[in-house]
């Protein structure tokens, strides 16, 4: 049980429910964005709808489950049926942060078998990562944490060392301006992704107080908004720059 005051209760409510429309209305934005770019990019929105939709279901969940956990501004995080359900984060990022690294590929539009082998590297270390991360933090344990913590932390080094080599390859070939936006893709990806390791270790030798977790609430929603929503808007900018630049009529 974790005993939050006013404040702190009504901001956790309103970031939820902030998560919650930001995710619905970046689904809708990029689903009717689709014929504005060219086919070929069409893909990359479609993941990109994919995701946010996946994650606006789970914060209507998270959202409800705090609602639930909560009596008198008190949450219960004990794991018991009816407390604060953690777990539809894990959930949500074994499904999206795969389909977030789809996306990039897509937008790239590189060679056949270059994006293949991208996928193929790429999607199983996410599930690694995200797969090895929870029993940590289901964990009550400190070396439990700490351990999983490490195992899950080498698929993720791997990842951002895959994504930036592959990225930095490819801004050669793209046209003047998207090369900018695609560093400024990469700058939003490790910035955000960093979160969560970061609020990982603030949970292991942060104590079980209502700071910290409103800190992990709050910054878990943030990052999801950054690395979901304006990851999202950020590859529907690159779609477009491309498709012009392709030819496609500057009025779409
Ligand atoms: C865990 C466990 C501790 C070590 C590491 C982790 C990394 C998590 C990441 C999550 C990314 C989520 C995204 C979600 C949204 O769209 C699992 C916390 C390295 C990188 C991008």
């Amino acid at each position: 049980m974790v005993t939050l005051d006013q404040n702190q209760w009504n901001l956790v409510y309103n970031v939820f429910s902030f998560g919650l429309v930001s995710m619905l209305a970046c689904t809708i934005y990029t689903l009717v964005s689709q014929s504005r770019v060219l086919p070929k990019y069409r893909n990359a929105l479609v993941m990109s709808s994919m995701v946010t939709f996946i994650a606006g279901y789970h914060y209507w969940r998270i959202f409800n489950s705090f609602g639930e956990s909560s009596e008198m501004m008190k949450v219960d995080i004990s794991g018991a049926q009816g407390s604060f359900n953690e777990a539809y984060r894990y959930v949500d990022w074994l499904l999206t942060v795969p389909l977030l690294l789809v996306e990039v590929i897509a937008v790239l539009a590189l060679a056949k078998e270059v994006a293949k082998s991208l996928i193929m590297r790429l999607v199983p270390a996410s599930a690694a990562m995200i797969a090895l991360g929870y029993p940590g933090e289901i964990s009550s344990d400190q070396n439990t944490q700490v351990l999983y913590g490490v195992l899950s932390t080498i698929p993720f080094i791997y990842i951002l060392y895959v994504l930036f080599v592959e990225l930095t390859k490819s801004l050669d070939r793209q046209p003047a301006g998207v090369a900018d936006t695609v560093k400024r893709l990469r700058l939003l990806l490790i910035a955000t992704w960093g979160v969560y390791p970061i609020a990982y270790i603030f949970n292991i030798v942060g104590d079980e107080s209502a700071s910290s977790f409103v800190a992990i609430q709050v910054g878990y929603t943030l990052a999801d908004v950054l690395a979901k929503c304006v990851f999202g808007l950020t590859i529907l900018k690159i779609a477009r720059m491309k498709s012009h630049a392709e030819g496609m009529a500057a009025d779409h």
